[in-house]
């Protein structure tokens, strides 16, 4: 093991184990669906919805042609399509500095929500999802801990960084707009190159979409975001702006990173659908403007984050790293557990535009789902998640889903034919 006189034996332990879950991922990521177009019939939003003002999402059973062949589980991967800007941060010798890049790593996720006016399928019970990427470093693994309301358990680690919470959306339908609350805490757990290890939280802003009467639906992201730093105290608030009437206010986010004391350090402003950028502004908060060749200097805003390229053309308007999450090449397939998600045929027919089997299929796998329960009901028993045990965080104290670090060993065993899944 090269340790390189860094000290981070730990690190190399970690990044070994993680390298372990590679097999199955070699023949890389997905670059294209099956489908060219997706050609879904276009129904009127509001003509199915002005019937269930005041309802839950979870509540309403909508034609399969408003979903994407996409889960509530893959939506929470999708978070981790810039965790680059997190390994950047583990580099950054000055904490105030790491904290504006995990910051900007916690904005990233909202550009894949342009055009995203679908609805991602309902995760089974028990279902889980697991993601490796060998090319970047990380191990991604999920399961859904509740049915209702919907809430699904992450852990996500590489060398760097791990990165775990839960997925739990309070959903409601308003007429004039449909919000989606998420409620968990987000924690990261960064070791920076110098040293040590830092605990960051945050939560996730409100997504609603709006335009639903009108017929022009987008999904916005707003409100105000808190990533905190635990290990010195050093908070970024960010203030990600409704839509509102003035086209200027769209996607804008703005904020600044203090230190413990409360002094500003740096400003950040941007939009989270294109550019975020932070300027050196100690002791004051100031706008953030693009930088300008003109007047080049320290106190210059500098790019932090820029979203992928969207190009034309993907099927459901996906992005391309959510073209890549429901593959499933044969070499994975004996490896992956028979609870992931990638073995739901209804996802797999929506993928391949088999709208009216995807639906005959959801049906089946949905009433499945019900039997289970009615067996576990008339035994007395309740469901209990395999893969995560509810504790209370050492640090913040609330109550989260802690991740019993089974899977992957229980993967590897059944990689070198050691067990199966079903025992
Ligand atoms: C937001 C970020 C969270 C995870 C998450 C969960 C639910 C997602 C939401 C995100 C984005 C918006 C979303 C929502 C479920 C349904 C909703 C995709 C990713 C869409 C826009 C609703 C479409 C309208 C239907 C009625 C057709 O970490």
């Amino acid at each position: 093991v090269e340790t390189a006189g860094k000290g981070h034996t730990e690190e190399d332990a970690k990044a070994l184990d993680i390298q372990k879950s590679y097999k199955g991922y070699e023949d890389g990521i997905r670059k294209r669906l099956k489908l060219d177009a997706d050609n879904r019939p276009k129904v009127s939003l509001w003509s199915i919805l002005k019937s269930m003002i005041g309802k839950d999402m979870t509540k309403m059973t909508l034609p399969v042609s408003f979903n994407e062949p996409t889960s509530l589980l893959y939506r929470v991967v999708e978070d981790m399509e810039y965790t680059d800007l997190l390994n950047v941060a583990a580099e950054r010798t000055d904490s105030t500095e790491r904290l504006v890049y995990v910051a900007g790593f916690a904005a990233s996720e909202y550009a894949s929500t342009i055009g995203r006016v679908a609805k991602p399928f309902n995760p089974l019970l028990g279902e889980t999802y697991e993601y490796v990427r060998p090319d970047l470093g990380y191990r991604f693994f999920i399961e859904q801990v509740t049915h209702h309301p919907p809430v699904g358990a992450a852990y996500a680690e590489s060398p760097q960084w791990d990165y775990y919470g839960e997925s739990a959306v309070k959903s409601k339908f308003y007429g004039k707009s449909f919000e989606f609350n998420p409620l968990g805490t987000w924690f990261l757990h960064l070791r920076p190159a110098s040293g040590g290890e830092e605990l960051y939280t945050w939560k996730k802003v409100t997504s609603s979409v709006v335009g639903i009467i009108t017929g022009n639906p987008q999904v916005d992201n707003y409100g105000p975001m808190e990533v905190k730093n635990w290990t010195t105290g050093e908070v970024c608030y960010l203030d990600f702006k409704p839509k509102g009437w003035k086209a200027s206010s769209a996607f804008q986010v703005a904020g600044r990173v203090v230190d413990k004391q409360g002094r500003t350090r740096w400003s950040i402003g941007g939009r989270w659908n294109d550019k975020i950028y932070a300027r050196f502004t100690p002791g004051f908060e100031a706008s953030v403007e693009p930088p300008t060749a003109e007047k080049p200097g320290k106190d210059q805003a500098f790019l932090i984050w820029e979203a992928h390229p969207r190009p034309t053309g993907i099927p459901f308007n996906l992005t391309p790293f959510a073209v890549t999450l429901n593959a499933i090449p044969d070499r994975l397939r004996p490896l992956v557990a028979p609870t992931d998600t990638r073995l739901r045929p209804d996802q797999r027919a929506m993928e391949e535009g088999e709208y009216d089997f995807a639906a005959v299929e959801k049906n089946r796998v949905e009433e499945g789902q019900r039997a289970r329960r009615r067996a576990r009901e008339a035994k007395g028993e309740e469901f209990v998640p395999r893969w995560f045990k509810k504790a209370k965080h050492p640090v913040t104290g609330e109550e989260y889903c802690d991740f019993r670090h089974e899977y992957w060993k229980v993967r590897e065993d059944v990689a070198e034919g050691k067990t199966t899944w079903s025992q």
